[in-house]
């Protein structure tokens, strides 16, 4: 019983002193302590011992068993702080490294083309102007001579809050605004968002940007809206940019124009970019309608005006060739880094 005892501590001593992880300590503990280990079966057959040996042998059985315990123990604290020490190791940061470059961020697309227009518009002597994008029926559509049966009035084209409250469709309610505060002449242009119930396609959204521009003064004519606006787009597109003024109309505008410029990409000649006729639709224009004026309180007998209206994703889509108006809102940096 003795050497057998002897024998099963020191096997199990050794067996633990080789130990390298935590399972096969606990495979250990159950081969030698478990109900079916070897200490527990000799323990079992603590029946066939004598009487008079019995406590003595019973002794030596729990001090064998602390024994592969405490042995246990210590492996396991071996063990795990070998494991630490190991993460620790493998886990060092080396401080002494270069960072990396953090990711720098730059103005969107959109944005480019905004401080472009806005900087042309600046160079010519134009303030510009910001307002609200809540505004009231009356400041996008009434004072702009848009009559109540006009189709932009339609639910299906307007977002409305209430019946008088709603998202505005143009920034031309900023010029009302202005013209309120009876300071004269104005030469301004008002950018900023504009709202329309349109589906999500490649040319459309139902948020998109206008840039809105109006001058009023004492003498100012047709020729000047021309002169005005064949500077911007040589400005905007390059000196060779010709332009062309197809009659349209606008209820706050009498006359009214949309303007072309001659496609960028083959000079007037015709390719994909202009769909074969050599000239890019760019703006609507026109002199602002006495009517509006004087709803103002501005006497058209003493002011006249011009006014021009642009999309800035159409051009933004235009100058930097890009065919899906979608992927400016997408916060793609794939697309975004290109710019
Ligand atoms: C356009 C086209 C033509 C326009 C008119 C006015 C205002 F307030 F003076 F009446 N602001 N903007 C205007 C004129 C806008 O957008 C295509």
């Amino acid at each position: 019983m003795k050497e057998k005892l002897t024998k099963i501590r020191e096997e199990a001593i050794k067996r633990i002193s080789e130990i390298d992880n935590l399972d096969r300590l606990n495979d250990i503990r159950v081969a030698y302590l478990g109900k079916k280990g070897e200490l527990t079966a000799l323990l079992k057959s603590m029946k066939d011992v004598s009487a008079e040996d019995r406590p003595k042998v019973g002794q030596m059985v729990n001090e064998t068993r602390e024994q592969i315990e405490r042995q246990l123990e210590e492996a396991k604290k071996r063990v795990e702080s070998a494991a630490l020490n190991e993460r620790l190791k493998r886990e060092t940061i080396d401080v002494t490294l270069p960072a990396s470059a953090p990711k720098m961020g730059h103005r969107h697309p959109n944005t480019i083309a905004l401080e472009e227009v806005e900087r042309i518009f600046i160079g010519l002597g134009y303030e510009v102007v910001s307002g609200p994008e809540v505004e009231k029926d009356y400041y996008n559509f009434e004072a702009l001579n848009i009559p109540a049966d006009h189709p932009a009035k339609d639910e299906q084209d307007t977002f409305y809050i209430n019946g008088d409250i709603l998202l505005r469709t143009q920034t031309s309610s900023v010029q009302i605004h202005e013209m309120e505060k009876g300071r004269l002449p104005i030469r301004m242009i008002a950018p900023g968002r504009v709202f329309r119930s349109d589906e999500v396609d490649a040319t459309h959204s139902p948020c998109f940007h206008q840039i809105e521009g109006l001058v009023i003064d004492d003498q100012v004519t047709f020729a000047d809206l021309k002169g005005t606006l064949d500077s911007f787009a040589k400005q905007l597109f390059g000196e060779d940019t010709k332009v062309k003024f197809r009659p349209h109309h606008f209820p706050f505008t009498e006359p009214s124009a949309e303007m072309d410029v001659s496609c960028f990409k083959c000079g007037g000649k015709g390719c994909r970019f202009c769909k074969g006729s050599g000239w890019i639709e760019i703006l609507g224009c026109g002199m602002v309608h006495p009517h509006v004026l004087e709803l103002r309180g501005i006497d058209p007998e003493k002011y006249v005006g011009f006014a021009f209206g642009v999309g800035l994703e159409r051009i933004a889509l235009l100058k930097y060739e890009i065919d899906d108006m979608r992927l400016m809102y997408e916060n793609d940096d794939r697309f975004l880094s290109q710019f």
